[in-house]
């Protein structure tokens, strides 16, 4: 049994309840392909989702994610339930799905706080944190940056210092799953009914870093060899834990790409130092190459903005225009076919008519 509150219910999801509906609140805590498990007051069920909901609510970005609030029909003596509704997401965090296909794709939903995990013992990539981040701000929870594996790497001050200088303002905070060191740190996050999710590559230690919060082994951890950081993708599955009395925790798969997707707010965040210097360009459309008066050229020969920093923001500012375009034109593929449907019907409508004649 659970209380709502517990789960993360809030007056923001009570607000979308209908009136005299029979439907129950509960949250996704597992999603393995069509299948999922929910936690409602009744306790944990397994959950699918209505015909309804599957192949006439649209987009797989419209389908439940774990982390999110749905209405269900339980069937408690089958301990199993159908899931009807997903209320609208107070946060979501969203990529552009693998492959080729322009789609979006919800790893989290009502994510309070993200976790990005990145190891110690292996090369720091500021790089990949300025993506994680773009995508992190972009889903309106905060992000707080966790430096992993502290035992193995003994100079950690170096690590944040540099981390610090691509991420303003986001705490930073080393630890170590293994010995427990720094892990105390992190309790200012598991406020009961704050959800915190973890993201990062395969082997960082999530998993690892999970089970020593619950404080028992609950997801699989795989043993890697000290000299290969990549780690085997021990975790396949997303899911929500809940620790009794202090918050939640969402263990995600690790990512091997994270590609963007409707990011451009969060891309403004992640580089306000650099957003904020083009304001100060003698042309407000400067593309900062080689206009006059560039306030962001006149940074990077001063040496006040890193070089390898300003092309990675014109690399995701770039990815990210190609993405609209994209999204673009199947927008107008899709407009173009509802266009011909219309027509379609519209003649047959006239054929019909004719032929009563
Ligand atoms: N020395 C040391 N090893 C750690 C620490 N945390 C995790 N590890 C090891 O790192 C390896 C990977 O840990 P996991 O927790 O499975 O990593 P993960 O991020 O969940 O990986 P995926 O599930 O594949 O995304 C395991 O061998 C852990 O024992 C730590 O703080 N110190
Ligand atoms: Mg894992
Ligand atoms: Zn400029």
């Amino acid at each position: 049994m659970f209380q709502l509150h517990e789960l993360g219910w809030t007056a923001f999801f009570q607000q979308q309840l209908k009136p005299g509906s029979s439907r129950v609140p509960a949250r996704v805590v597992e999603e393995q392909r069509a299948l999922y498990r929910v936690a409602c007051e009744l306790g944990e069920l397994a959950a699918e989702t209505s015909g309804h909901l599957r192949y006439e609510a649209g987009q797989p970005p419209d389908w439940p994610a774990v982390g999110d609030w749905v209405l269900i029909e339980p069937r408690a003596g089958e301990g199993r339930a159908t899931i009807h509704e997903v209320l609208p997401r107070k946060t979501k965090f969203s990529r552009k799905a693998a492959g080729q296909e322009t789609k979006e794709q919800i790893a989290a939903a009502n994510i309070d706080t993200v976790f990005l995990v990145t190891s110690l013992n292996a090369d720091l990539n500021l790089r990949r944190i300025e993506r994680y981040l773009a995508t992190i701000w972009e889903s309106g929870a905060r992000p707080v940056i966790i430096l992993s594996k502290a035992d193995l790497c003994d100079d950690g001050v170096t690590a944040i210092q540099a981390v610090a200088e691509v991420a303003f303002g986001v705490p930073i905070h080393a630890l170590s799953a293994a010995t427990g060191k720094g892990l105390d740190q992190l309790e200012e996050y598991l406020k009961p009914g704050q959800t915190v999710a973890l993201l990062g590559s395969s082997g960082v230690g999530k998993s690892t870093l999970i089970n020593r919060l619950l404080a028992h082994d609950v997801q699989k951890v795989l043993e890697i060899r000290e000299d290969d950081a990549r780690g085997r993708h021990a975790t396949t599955a997303r899911r929500l834990f809940l620790l009794p009395g202090r918050g939640m925790l969402i263990d995600t798969p690790g990512m091997r790409e994270l590609q963007l997707w409707d990011a451009s707010d969060g891309l403004s965040q992640t580089f306000d130092d650099i957003e904020s210097l083009a304001e100060q360009c003698r042309f407000r459309d400067c593309r900062h190459e080689s206009e006059p008066a560039c306030a962001v050229q006149e940074a990077l020969q001063k040496q006040q903005l890193s070089s390898d920093r300003f092309e990675s923001y014109l690399k995701l500012r770039r990815e990210l225009g190609y993405l609209e375009r994209k999204q673009d034109v199947l927008a107008r593929v899709e407009a173009n076919r509802e266009l011909r449907r219309m027509h379609k019907a519209a003649r047959k409508m006239y054929r019909d008519r004719d032929k009563q004649y």
